[in-house]
């Protein structure tokens, strides 16, 4: 299904390389969770890609790579001529763009529960499910700023599981919302916060022991 650039394409300064050859390429470091949540919607379409390895946290970022992504965040995105940045944009690219099934429902409740849970990955799981509980585990940061990450993990769980599931924006088959979700989860699922928020007989526990068994989902968590 998915490819990864060989080492040539793997040098911050040997530019983007070739696009037009039909597959989208996904432009990052395959141990992202935006990265991931871009490749697990490819892999949901059935969409093959390529991946060309790029690390955007090694300094100094090379200028192509600012080129189509302006902010130097990873992944950026190029399928022919179109060149986009922003996990969302680009998951709702390749569901508009190509045939598989929908990661965003047609009804407008729908639609709008995947664009809340999405928000939500972005706003609260990443800053704190992410980059506050993971990246501090093991007494990496303050114990202070931990307990305002766990805070904030705990309320996002509690809204989560407001959702009737089986997905977590209520729809019966991923949506893009679970895109991003996954693999922001799964580093959530090595931490003790992980069992209790992912506990076992609750909705978003529930949620974790199908999502990342799917195979799409599953071949791109780290
Ligand atoms: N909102 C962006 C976030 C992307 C993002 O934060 N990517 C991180 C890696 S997971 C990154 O590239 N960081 C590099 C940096 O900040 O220098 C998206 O959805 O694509």
């Amino acid at each position: 299904m998915s490819g990864s650039d060989p080492a040539p394409g793997s040098s911050p300064d040997d530019g983007p390389g070739d696009s037009s050859g039909g597959d989208p390429v996904v432009y990052g470091a395959p141990s992202s969770v935006y990265v991931q949540a871009v490749r697990i919607g490819l892999s949901l379409k059935g969409v093959a890609h390529r991946l060309h390895e790029v690390d955007a946290f090694a300094r100094p970022q090379a200028e192509w790579f600012r080129e189509i992504s302006p902010f130097g965040k990873m992944p950026a995105f190029r399928h022919g001529t179109v060149t986009l940045y922003e996990s969302r944009a680009i998951l709702a690219y390749v569901d508009a763009a190509f045939a598989g099934p929908p990661l965003v429902p047609e009804d407008a409740l729908g639609a709008a529960r995947v664009h809340l849970v999405a928000a939500l990955m972005d706003a609260q799981a990443y800053p704190h499910w992410v980059w506050g509980l993971y990246m501090g585990r093991d007494g990496r940061k303050p114990a202070g700023e931990m307990a305002r990450h766990r805070a904030a993990a705990l309320t996002l769980r509690d809204a989560l599981n407001d959702s009737a599931g089986p997905f977590l924006a209520e729809t019966a088959a991923p949506s893009l919302a679970d895109c991003l979700a996954a693999p922001m989860a799964n580093c959530l699922a090595a931490l003790p916060e992980g069992a209790e928020i992912l506990a076992p007989g609750t909705p978003l526990g529930r949620w974790w022991q199908i999502i990342r068994e799917i195979p799409e989902v599953a071949r791109h968590l780290d």
